[in-house]
C-alpha cells in the first residue's frame, strides 16, 4: 500500500540530510493554520530538532504573492512547505534558487515530482488518494519516520492531522491505516468502541447528551434537565460512587447497550444513533479529563488555536508543552463561543439579502461579522446539518482585515458525489480576481474587496450554470 510513495519519500529525505549538511543556515518551516497543518509542521520541527537541526518556522493562512516575496527577502538555503504550495511549484521553481521540499496533498497541478530545485511530495502523483487516505501530515510523518525510525513516536499526531482534514470515518483508509498500526504498535493510542458523540472524555454524561446535535434526541438535546432525566429513566447511574458525574467513557458495555436503546427509542425515526456506535481513538497516557485525550477533540483544539490567529500555540501543543495547553484550552473556549455566535447570526440574517437563498445553493454575505478564518467552520457545520436538502452548495464570505473577501465553498450531504467545487472556483477567480483552490468538496477562495459586487453576480450565474447541469445529469 503506497510502496512507491514510500521509497521515493526515502529517497527525499537522504536528498534532504544531504542539502542540509552543505548549508551553514537554520532551514525554514513554512505550515498552514489548519490542524493538518500545524501537526505536519510541528512532526518537521521535532523531528529536526532530533536531528540538532536547527530551523526557523511560521504557519500561514495560504500561500500567496505576498508570502513569496518576503520569502525572498529571507536567507536560507533549504526550504520546507507542508500541507501548502502545491499550486505554486512551478513559480518556486522559477523564482527561487533554495533547495525546496513540497510536503502536501492537495491535488498537484504540476505532474512531475522534482521540477529544477523542488521537490514535490503527494500522494496523488503515486496513485494515493491524498484526499482521503492520507494528509500532510501523514506526508510528513513517513518523511520524520525514514530519517529516524525513532519518530514512530509522533504518528498519532498524523492521526490527529487526518482527522483535522476529515479523513476519518468511522475508522481510517489507505495509508492512514499504517499510521495507526505505528501508533497501535507504539502502544500511544487504544481504539475503543463506544457512541461517537463529541465530549465523551472531557464532557460529563449528560452534557454529551445535551449537546448532541448529531443524533438530534428529541427533548434532550439543548436542555439539561431533558438529559438528566432521561439518563435516570434509561436506568444509568448519573454519579459515580464519589458522587462524580460520569462521563460517558466510564459506562460499561451493558450501560452503553441501554443508552443506545433509548436513544433509538426516543428518536422518531431512522437508526442514526446506532450508527454513532464506533471507534474513538484515545491516547493512552493523557488524563481522562484532557482535551487531548480524544484524538477528535485534540483536533479540534488545534483548529481553534489556528482560527482564533494562535497557531503557535498549536505547535507548542503538539511538541507538549504545559502553558501552551492550557492557553489552548481557553481559546477553544472563545473559539466555540464565535462559533455560536456565528450560527446565530445566520439564523437571524436567514430572511435578508445577507443570506440568498436560492434553488440549489446559498449565499452567505458575512462582511466583517464573522471572522475570515471561522466562516469555513459555518458553512461546514450548515453542511452537515439538515438545514438545506443533500446536494445543496453552500457558498461562505466574509472580509479578512488585509482588504480580500474569504469565500468557501461547500456541499451539503453525499461526500461521494462527482460535484467539483473548484469549477465554480476557478471562474468567480477569473471575473473577480485573487485567488483560489482547494478539493473537490471544500474550495475557496480570496477576492478582493471592491470587486465584491462582481463577485456575487457571477457567483449567481456560475451557481445557476453548475445547479441546472447537474440537474440534467441527474436524470
Ligand atoms: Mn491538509
Amino acid at each position: 500500500m503506497g510502496q512507491d510513495l514510500l521509497d521515493y519519500i526515502g529517497e527525499v529525505s537522504s536528498d534532504f540530510l544531504d542539502v542540509v549538511s552543505k548549508s551553514s543556515k537554520p532551514v525554514r518551516i513554512v505550515g498552514n493554520l489548519d490542524t493538518d497543518g500545524i501537526t505536519s509542521t510541528s512532526i518537521i520541527c521535532k523531528t529536526l530538532s532530533r536531528l540538532d537541526i536547527r530551523y526557523v518556522v511560521s504557519v500561514v493562512k495560504q500561500v500567496n504573492s505576498e508570502l513569496l516575496d518576503a520569502l525572498k527577502r529571507e536567507d536560507y538555503d533549504v526550504i520546507i512547505f507542508s500541507d501548502l504550495a502545491t499550486a505554486y511549484i512551478t513559480e518556486l521553481s522559477n523564482e527561487f534558487d533554495n533547495d525546496i521540499f513540497v510536503l502536501d496533498h492537495h491535488f498537484p497541478e504540476v505532474e512531475e515530482k522534482r521540477v529544477g530545485k523542488v521537490r514535490q511530495v503527494n500522494p496523488h502523483l503515486f496513485g494515493v488518494n491524498g484526499t482521503k487516505e492520507i494528509s500532510a501530515a501523514g506526508i510528513s510523518y513517513f518523511f520524520a519516520k525514514s530519517l529516524n525510525e525513532v519518530n514512530k513516536d509522533m504518528s498519532y499526531l498524523a492521526l490527529v492531522g487526518a482527522i483535522g482534514d476529515m479523513q476519518e470515518d468511522y475508522g481510517f483508509k489507505g495509508m492512514n491505516c499504517l499510521i495507526l498500526e505505528d501508533a497501535l504498535s507504539e502502544g500511544t493510542v487504544e481504539i475503543k468502541e463506544t457512541l461517537r458523540l463529541f465530549g465523551i472524555q472531557t464532557k460529563p454524561l449528560h452534557k454529551v447528551l445535551e449537546y448532541s446535535t448529531n443524533p438530534y434526541i428529541p427533548g434532550v438535546t439543548g436542555s439539561e434537565r431533558g438529559a438528566i432525566k432521561f439518563i435516570e429513566d434509561s436506568g444509568i447511574e448519573l454519579y459515580d460512587k464519589a458522587r462524580k458525574v460520569r462521563r460517558l467513557v466510564n459506562l460499561s458495555k451493558q450501560e452503553l447497550a441501554k443508552l443506545v436503546t433509548a436513544i433509538e427509542i426516543k428518536k422518531t425515526s431512522g437508526t442514526m444513533a446506532e450508527s454513532t456506535v464506533g471507534p474513538v481513538f484515545l491516547l493512552k497516557d493523557e488524563d481522562e479529563d484532557s482535551l487531548k485525550k480524544d484524538l477528535r477533540e485534540f483536533s479540534t483544539l488545534l483548529n481553534s488555536c489556528g482560527r482564533m490567529g494562535w497557531p503557535s500555540l498549536g505547535i507548542g501543543v503538539c511538541l507538549g508543552d504545559k502553558v501552551a495547553s492550557k492557553k489552548a484550552n481557553e481559546l477553544l473556549r472563545s473559539y466555540r463561543k464565535e462559533i455560536i455566535d456565528a450560527l446565530n447570526w445566520y439564523y437571524e440574517n436567514r430572511s435578508t439579502p445577507n443570506v440568498l437563498e436560492k434553488k440549489g445553493y446559498v449565499i452567505i454575505l458575512a462582511g466583517s461579522n464573522i471572522r475570515d478564518t471561522i466562516i469555513g467552520t459555518l458553512a461546514s457545520l450548515l453542511a452537515k446539518s439538515k438545514v438545506y436538502p443533500d446536494g445543496t452548495i453552500i457558498m461562505s464570505t466574509a472580509y479578512t482585515l488585509d482588504g480580500l473577501i474569504k469565500v468557501s465553498l461547500r456541499i451539503t450531504g453525499d461526500t461521494d458525489s462527482d460535484t467539483d467545487l473548484r469549477v465554480i472556483i476557478k471562474e468567480l477567480v477569473a471575473e473577480g480576481g485573487g485567488y483560489g483552490g482547494g478539493h473537490k468538496l471544500a474550495a475557496g477562495a480570496s477576492i478582493p474587496q471592491e470587486k465584491e459586487d462582481i463577485m456575487v453576480r457571477e457567483a449567481i450565474s456560475s451557481l445557476n450554470k453548475y445547479v441546472s447541469s447537474r440537474a440534467v445529469t441527474a436524470e
